[in-house]
């Protein structure tokens, strides 16, 4: 069980140093890179275009578990992070936790880097727990993370690189408000993230308490979640929660994500039944949060589920592939397969599928326009993630001769 008192020492340490968790995330994973001190070539051969989203790729970190002084390494679990200093759990203890020097060595991209949920091993001595190296994942939840401004990647890379959130989760559940966070077009970006990561997505709908004619809004959604469960919950009424709890498992790992002041860390208390995360006000007219929460943490509920709260997101940047897209939007990849021609470009061809059901309104312009938006996008990801992975290549090459 994860100590109160020392969650809460967390917490403050956290929120004195940080001001906004978009700035925090960001500088957590600059500031990592930099620490690293390797030049300015990021490599990343590990983080394959296609293959982001394999998290059983088994191989990633052999190299890391193999342990060639025969120190008793013991299992844990990383439940915080806060730039280069690490929470982990070790069955019921919880230690402060640094990098190994030969982790800080090996490591490259910002994927290779402990993230909350991550299973690690970890070297305990007096007191002092040192992190060896990270088990492979079984799911990731990654994000494009921002471009900065800082350290620039050769050949004109800027610092695309994905950014994980949340590692070995079951269940992604996303939650938007029902009051003015209402945004179909986040959701689906939602949704094609959730999907990336291999775990199952649910969406929560909160402030049902809020919306006179929910009814609508959750039909909406339902269009586009596409067997999604789609959930209203009201944490004043307490209104859905059962349908909530019917979809998580006991030994579930849980991520929630959504924008600021949605209510994930009212829904995380009530999930734990215990008030143990803090929880802001938002503002009335415009739905907006305060960033009450600063840094992903990991807490443990007594039935043994595990969630994982994380601070909200102002906007998520796909960090994801086509057919991830393709899983989202189910609908139109159905219709493209009935075009007449396989290489439609559902411009002016005869016997559009697309174009026949925007006329019919089966589809709606704007879920099509998105789509289109986040094509291009993932096309331009997928070039950068080739570009990354070339130049890793090129490094490894270098490095053999
Ligand atoms: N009326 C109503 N208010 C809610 C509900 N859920 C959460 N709230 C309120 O919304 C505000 C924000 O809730 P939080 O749980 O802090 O939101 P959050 O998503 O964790 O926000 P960040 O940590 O900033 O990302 C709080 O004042 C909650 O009491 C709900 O279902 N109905
Ligand atoms: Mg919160
Ligand atoms: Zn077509």
């Amino acid at each position: 069980m994860i100590d109160n008192k020392e969650r809460m020492n967390a917490k403050e340490t956290e929120s004195k140093e940080i001001e906004s968790k978009e700035t925090e995330s960001k500088e957590t994973e600059s500031k990592e890179t930099e620490s690293k001190e390797i030049d300015t070539e990021i490599d990343t051969s590990e983080i394959k275009s296609k293959e982001i989203g394999n998290h059983n790729d088994e191989t990633a970190c052999d190299e890391r578990v193999f342990d060639p002084f025969n120190q008793p390494f013991e299992e844990g679990r990383v439940i915080y992070k806060n730039r280069g200093h690490y929470r982990v759990q070790v069955a019921d203890q919880t230690f402060d936790a640094l990098l190994s020097g030969r982790f800080k060595h090996e490591a490259v991209g910002n994927i290779d880097y402990p993230a909350v949920g991550d299973w690690v091993l970890v070297f305990l001595q007096g007191g002092q727990c040192r992190i060896e190296s990270v088990k492979p994942r079984r799911s990731v939840f990654v994000r494009k993370q921002k471009e900065t401004g800082g350290k620039k990647m050769a050949g004109g890379l800027g610092t695309t690189q994905e950014q994980v959130i949340a590692a070995n989760v079951d269940k992604v559940i996303i939650v938007t408000g029902l009051d003015g966070n209402y945004n179909l077009k986040r959701i689906e970006r939602f949704i094609t993230l959730a999907y990336n990561s291999g775990a199952q997505p649910i969406i929560v709908m909160s402030k049902l308490d809020l919306c006179p004619t929910p009814e609508v809004l959750l039909e909406a959604v339902n269009a586009i979640a596409f067997g999604i469960p789609v959930i209203g919950y009201s944490a004043v009424t307490d209104a859905g929660f059962d349908a909530l709890s019917a979809e998580l498992s006991p030994t579930d790992t849980v991520v929630l994500i959504g924008s600021s002041g949605v209510g994930k860390s009212t829904l995380t208390n009530k999930l734990l039944s215990a008030p143990i995360q803090k929880t802001g006000e938002t503002q009335q007219h415009t739905a907006k949060g305060k960033h009450t929460t600063t840094a992903a943490q990991l807490l443990q509920g007594v039935s043994g589920l595990a969630i994982i709260d994380t601070p909200g997101v102002r906007e998520v940047q796909l960090w994801a592939d086509e057919e991830t897209l393709d899983q989202t939007f189910d609908d139109i990849s159905t219709l493209t397969a009935n075009c007449r021609f396989n290489n439609c470009t559902h411009g002016n061809e005869p016997g559009c599928a697309v174009r026949a059901a925007i006329e019919s309104g089966v589809l709606t312009k704007e879920r099509y326009a998105h789509y289109l938006k986040l094509q291009r996008e993932i096309a331009f990801l997928d070039r950068k993630k080739q570009q990354l992975e070339s130049m890793r290549n090129r490094k490894q090459k270098h490095h053999k001769k």
